[in-house]
């Protein structure tokens, strides 16, 4: 396997020293390590894999030095349009290396979100006409970065290296006292506030929830209580959790439709906020799940404890913020809720402040995606 240190010290010696992205579960070991040793300087974790390669863009506009931007393959969606429009060759002409997680590699066991995506990555690669190397973990690094690198820099061009599961050796964060420590301590942490909150929620509403651990958690509490599982699963497509709880809205005036949102996956596509907020619907709840952290993939920082989530909702539309931390005021936000939701011009949002940390046995959903849409759509057409 390779350390993380060693791969940063061959970047480095490349004149690689700035890095962007957003956190993966392959690169997880990788991503601690960057976010313990580079200093806020040197490092930022993105909204999303597209914002990471605005800035290598600017960057090496405002420094003649290339950066890194590393993310998960799914991140490889929304940096499509940026390398092609901006950092092609045919274009501005920008260097910058990918550093992508390999999820759904074909041959090795996945998550079905990941299998179509593991599938075309190279395939996407070639078309983007990004030159790259894989490498896993019996890779020589000094064999083989320095001809991709070297052409990243000769030709002016994004290159990319494709890394495969196992390759990282595992980095703890001596210190642990990084930015990857919440600045806080809540009470309860994600399952324990969805244990809550799921039996408030009335059995005729509508749920989609977000991507990660959340859906993994909504998954296991629906099953441990014997009850039917409708709740939308969204198991890949991260940061759209919203979106698609506001075009179920739309079409379900006389329902209550609520989102089970992340901060990360919340900030990745914030517009989304704005269009909601903008759209009159008084059936749609938001419930942002904030640990300040990427937790499904490692516990990354996210800037959720940074931001002023109210000001954010208000400022975008939305009627009315609530907030809580607790079981008890978990509680009575939702009595409000429920109460004011009858006056509503337009989404509510309540933001739950909840400490990082998952169960180490969680399972994942043993249904299909098919099977979960059509649970989903059957709940939602009164089938
Ligand atoms: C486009 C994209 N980028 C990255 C990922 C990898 N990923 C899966 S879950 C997750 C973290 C989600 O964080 P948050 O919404 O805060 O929820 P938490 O895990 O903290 O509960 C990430 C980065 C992904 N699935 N899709």
């Amino acid at each position: 396997m390779i350390s993380p240190k060693d791969f940063c010290d061959v970047l480095l010696s490349f004149g690689l020293t700035h890095y962007y992205g957003v956190p993966d579960s392959l690169l997880k070991n990788l991503c601690t390590y960057i976010d313990a040793t580079f200093s806020k300087e040197a490092h930022l974790i993105t909204a999303n894999e597209g914002n990471a390669v605005g800035l290598a863009t600017g960057h090496y506009l405002g420094s003649n030095s290339p950066a890194v931007v590393y993310m998960q393959n799914s991140g490889l969606g929304n940096v499509v349009n940026p390398l092609t429009s901006l950092a092609d060759t045919a274009v501005y002409s920008i260097p910058m290396l990918l550093v992508i997680g390999w999820r759904g590699e074909p041959g090795v066991k996945d998550e079905p979100q990941h299998v179509k995506q593991g599938q075309v990555t190279e395939q996407q690669l070639d078309v983007l006409g990004i030159p790259y190397v894989i490498i896993d973990g019996h890779s020589n690094l000094h064999q083989s970065l320095p001809g991709v690198l070297a052409q990243m820099a000769q030709e002016c061009r994004p290159v990319a290296v494709l890394v495969r599961k196992n390759t990282f050796d595992s980095y703890k964060d001596p210190t642990s006292s990084h930015s990857t420590v919440q600045r806080e301590s809540y009470p309860m942490n994600r399952e324990q506030a969805l244990q809550v909150l799921l039996p408030l929620i009335s059995a005729d509403a509508l749920i989609v929830s977000t991507t990660g651990k959340t859906s993994r958690e909504v998954f296991e509490i629906r099953k441990a209580r014997n009850e039917k599982n409708t709740d939308f699963l969204t198991v890949g497509g991260m940061g759209h959790t919203s979106s698609i709880a506001m075009g179920v809205a739309k079409v379900n005036p006389d329902r209550l439709v609520v989102a089970l949102d992340g901060d990360g996956s919340m900030l990745m596509h914030m517009g989304a906020m704005a269009i909601a907020g903008s759209s009159g619907l008084t059936n749609f709840i938001h419930i942002v799940l904030n640990n300040e952290c990427h937790d499904s993939v490692g516990g990354q920082p996210t800037v959720g404890g940074a931001i002023d989530i109210e000001r954010i909702a208000i400022g975008s539309g939305y009627s009315q913020y609530f907030v809580c931390s607790d079981e008890h005021t978990l509680r009575e936000r939702w009595l409000e809720i429920s109460s004011a939701s009858a006056n509503l011009s337009s989404p509510a949002l309540l933001e739950v402040k909840i400490r990082k940390g998952a169960r180490a046995d969680l399972g994942r959903p043993t249904s299909t995606p098919a099977e979960n849409k059509q649970a989903f759509m059957r709940h939602a057409l009164r089938d």
